[in-house]
């Protein structure tokens, strides 16, 4: 066949393998500030959880200790629930009302 086939547009539709390449949405982690859990927790968390240098990880710490909350990392879904998982169980265990929480970017 030459040519356009009738009710053809020109405009370029994608294949269902293009569409599964979207880039997965990204999440923020949230670390809230409380009056209880110790800044060396916190840091402890972001260096353990996050992988943050021990400068990254005070930064982000008194970040959230002064305005309220701080953004540890953004990540993909899946990953974004893993670190919050991990932080609030980590938080738990040591009792610590040390609140994480994962946000859309
Ligand atoms: N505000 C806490 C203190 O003074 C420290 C702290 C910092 C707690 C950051 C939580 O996300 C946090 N011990």
């Amino acid at each position: 066949m030459s040519g356009r086939r009738r009710g053809e547009t020109g405009v370029a539709t994608r294949t269902k393998a293009e569409q599964r390449l979207e880039r997965p949405k990204l999440y923020k982690v949230l670390l809230h500030n409380d009056d209880f859990t110790p800044m060396e927790f916190v840091v402890q968390i972001l260096k353990a959880v996050f992988h943050k240098s021990e400068s990254d990880a005070t930064a982000i710490m008194f970040q959230a200790h002064l305005n309220g909350f701080a953004v540890a990392g953004v990540y993909a879904h899946e990953i974004a629930e893993e670190k919050v998982n991990r932080t609030s169980s980590l938080a738990r265990e040591a009792q610590f009302p040390l609140l994480c929480t994962l946000e859309p970017e």
